[in-house]
């Protein structure tokens, strides 16, 4: 059994020659690129053929806190095998995995330098026509693959335990559902929105249904979840898209992945107050965000429904009548609920968003952050009224819940 030790770039290296997935002999160079909140990133290139791969470690802590806020190690196990599962469900749309080392936390797999992280191709006002394709493809195939619809009732009870994942999920329950909510120390508010955050806190309504998401985060074993679907948690290029990152895992809501995607498109809708550099090109860009959001949706929606007919397993869902519609209505309505939780949380919480963090006028950073509040707003508060993805994108528009 190998000792738990947190590399350093030369122990990375060394590991590299260990498991021998360059030759004996190669030029090795080892850069940590980590940016997360979570972990160690290791880039390993061979210095004449360019080629390379990433080491992925977990910490025994939570990096951006640091020893203080300890962590499991397991979140490194419940990564690479949802990556596996996500692979043989949805292939292309993950990083492959060369290698997963349970007692160093470590996972070797592709290396997509060739690809930059969603949220900063949106900060750069990038556009990716085929995202909804295939990130709608990606929510489909993994939800509906691991749901009681198409799996064997105890082989998907038998999954459910392989992901539990309680530490993960309990950041999960803090950050997104009960610290934005009190005066938690942890929030991280910025004083020019002080006023709007505490109303969040007197206000009783908001605070039920977010306490009605949270039951269903707590108690749904719908489908595995990636657990933390937003855009640094994608790499992408104009033809290409890979979900990376999935250690929050567990079996949960559908509409939770599905609301990470729209949540982070829509926050940096918000930003586009202090992105964009005039007022015609945050028209242009918004619209840009909006269509994807509402494709994202499009595109979820009409690969699930084909999955259901082609594919479904369980008896009730291929022999009642009305079902699959009630159903793909639950999933838009907590996909709406969700996708508000997570807006509010990256304003007023502990972790924010570069696309808001980067505006640095104060006025555009205080009407981008209130915008993102009052949108994220409306959502939970309307979230059990939607009736189409339509719902969603007027009250994103009006841009306030009044
Ligand atoms: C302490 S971890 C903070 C956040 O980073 C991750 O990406 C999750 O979103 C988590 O809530
Ligand atoms: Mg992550």
């Amino acid at each position: 059994m190998t000792q738990y030790r947190a590399f350093t770039e030369k122990e990375a290296v060394d590991y590299a020659r260990e498991l021998q997935l360059f030759e004996a002999n190669a030029d090795l160079a080892s850069e940590e690129i980590g940016d997360g909140n979570l972990n160690l990133v290791f880039r390993i290139q061979d210095r004449s053929s360019g080629r390379s791969v990433i080491f992925k470690q977990a910490l025994p802590y939570a990096r951006v806190v640091g020893e203080s806020w300890p962590l499991t190690l397991d979140r490194a196990r419940i990564e690479s095998e949802a990556l596996k599962i996500e692979e043989s469900l949805c292939p292309g749309l993950v990083p492959h995995i060369y290698h997963f080392d349970k007692d160093l936390a470590l996972t070797v797999m592709e290396d997509l330098s060739d690809h930059v992280i969603m949220r900063k191709g949106l900060i750069e006002r990038n556009r990716y026509p085929l995202f909804p394709e295939h990130i709608g493809t990606f929510l489909a195939r993994t939800l509906f693959y691991t749901s009681d619809l198409a799996m064997n009732p105890k082989e998907k009870k038998e999954r459910v335990g392989q992901f539990i994942n309680p530490e993960l999920c309990k950041i999960t329950e803090d950050l997104i559902f009960t610290d934005p909510y009190y005066d938690a120390a942890t929030n991280d508010i910025n004083p020019d929105i002080r006023d709007e955050a505490m109303m969040l806190w007197n206000d009783d309504a908001l605070k039920l249904e977010v306490a009605l998401l949270k039951e269903k985060f707590l108690t749904q074993t719908q489908a595995l979840l990636h657990g933390d679907l937003h855009t640094g948690s994608i790499f992408i290029t104009e033809t290409s898209t890979k979900v990376i990152d999935p250690e929050f895992a567990y079996y949960g809501p559908m509409g939770f992945d599905i609301g990470a995607v729209l949540a982070n498109l829509i926050l940096n809708y918000a930003a586009q107050e202090g992105l964009s550099p005039t007022a015609e090109e945050r028209a242009s860009y918004r619209s840009y965000l909006i269509d994807t959001v509402e494709q994202v949706w499009v595109q979820f929606e009409k690969e699930f429904r084909r999955l259901w007919d082609s594919d479904a397993n369980d008896w009730t869902a291929k022999n009642t009548t009305g079902y699959q519609d009630d159903y793909v209505q639950r999933i838009l309505r907590d996909t709406v609920g969700y996708t508000g939780c997570k807006m509010i949380r990256r304003i007023v919480g502990l972790a924010h968003v570069a696309d808001i963090k980067s505006i640095s006028d104060a006025t555009k950073l205080a009407t981008a952050e209130k915008l993102a509040l009052s949108i994220g707003q409306a959502l939970v508060l309307r979230h059990r009224q939607i009736s189409s993805i339509s719902d969603l994108v007027t009250i994103v528009k009006g841009g306030s819940h009044v």
